[in-house]
């Protein structure tokens, strides 16, 4: 016997929820609950800060000494990095999406539980430097935690190129523990040795030290195994063609002041974006949608 849908009420405690509140640095956040797990977002950034699965461990990373001020971005969640990655000379690292404050255009309540937030990058003077584009963001919560950034060249008449990513921080029992695997065969490039070109040869990668790792043309799932959290957390994408895996190890660690020094052992980021030879060139009304899947799975 099929019931329509509309004949299945959905009870009200089963509906997902949103509290509006200030969050640290009395920064605007939005606390989302769903029958299967919690999640923070604040609109500085669109910055999700955390994911948590009910009886399991956060699986996002946030450090204890992040800083929570307008205009500077938050350390862990998920940076949302638009629109260029990396250095840039005379600008800061990793574009000025992650910087400012984002519009909540949307919230959607959904009859099975999920909650759907939808954002929007509001203009801004560094905007000037491009064609006119919009960006929205996407950020689904249920059992997993699905985010979609979809970049459109509102211009008539200019190409509109970037780079975007979605640097997830997650926490991990033990870094030197954890295996991380879909990325064999793949090339990368090595910036802690000099941004040369190598070949991932291990079926699984280990963090015994500072690892930066950019690895183009990697559109497949990647997964972390983390024995001492009893999970595999999967990164299951389309429309990212690039691969970052990080960790700043102990001397890295030491040298940014809004990460603790042994916040290195609890994180590892495995970041899916479209960057360096991967980056976006949009025509006139053309659209990009990159879309991340984030799950975990209890190892028996
Ligand atoms: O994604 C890796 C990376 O580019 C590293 O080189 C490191 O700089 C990290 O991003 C964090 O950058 P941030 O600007 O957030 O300190």
């Amino acid at each position: 016997m099929t019931t329509s849908a509309s004949a299945v009420k959905t009870k009200p405690e089963d509906l997902g929820r949103v509290t509006f509140l200030d969050g640290q640095g009395e920064l605007p956040m939005l606390e989302i609950t769903t029958p299967w797990s919690t999640a923070e977002i604040y609109l500085q950034g669109a910055h999700v800060t955390q994911f948590k699965k009910k009886d399991e461990s956060p699986l996002l990373f946030l450090s204890q000494c992040s800083r929570f001020v307008e205009g500077q971005p938050i350390r862990g969640g998920i940076p949302v990095i638009f629109p260029w990655f990396g250095p840039r000379e005379g600008l800061g690292q990793h574009g000025y999406a992650r910087l400012k404050a984002w519009d909540l255009k949307e919230l959607t309540q959904v009859p099975d539980g999920s909650v759907s937030v939808r954002l929007g990058l509001p203009g801004c003077p560094e905007a000037s430097a491009y064609p006119a584009y919009t960006a929205d963001y996407i950020v689904t919560v249920n059992q997993s935690l699905t985010l979609q950034l979809i970049i459109t060249n509102q211009s008539r008449d200019a190409a509109f190129s970037f780079e975007d990513c979605l640097h997830t921080y997650f926490d991990v029992g033990d870094v030197t523990a954890i295996a991380i695997s879909g990325l064999k065969g793949l090339s990368y490039i090595d910036t802690v040795a000099g941004f040369v070109e190598k070949t991932e040869t291990s079926d699984t990668l280990r963090i015994a030290g500072e690892v930066d790792r950019i690895y183009p043309n990697s559109t497949g799932t990647v997964a972390i195994f983390d024995p001492r959290l009893s999970r595999k957390i999967l990164v299951e994408k389309q429309g990212s063609a690039s691969t970052v895996v990080w960790n700043p190890w102990i001397a890295k660690a030491r040298r940014m002041s809004d990460f603790g020094d042994e916040e290195y052992e609890r994180m590892v980021c495995v970041e899916s974006g479209n960057v360096a030879s991967n980056g976006i060139s949009l025509p006139p009304g053309g659209s990009s949608n990159m879309t991340v899947k984030l799950s975990s799975v209890t190892l028996k």
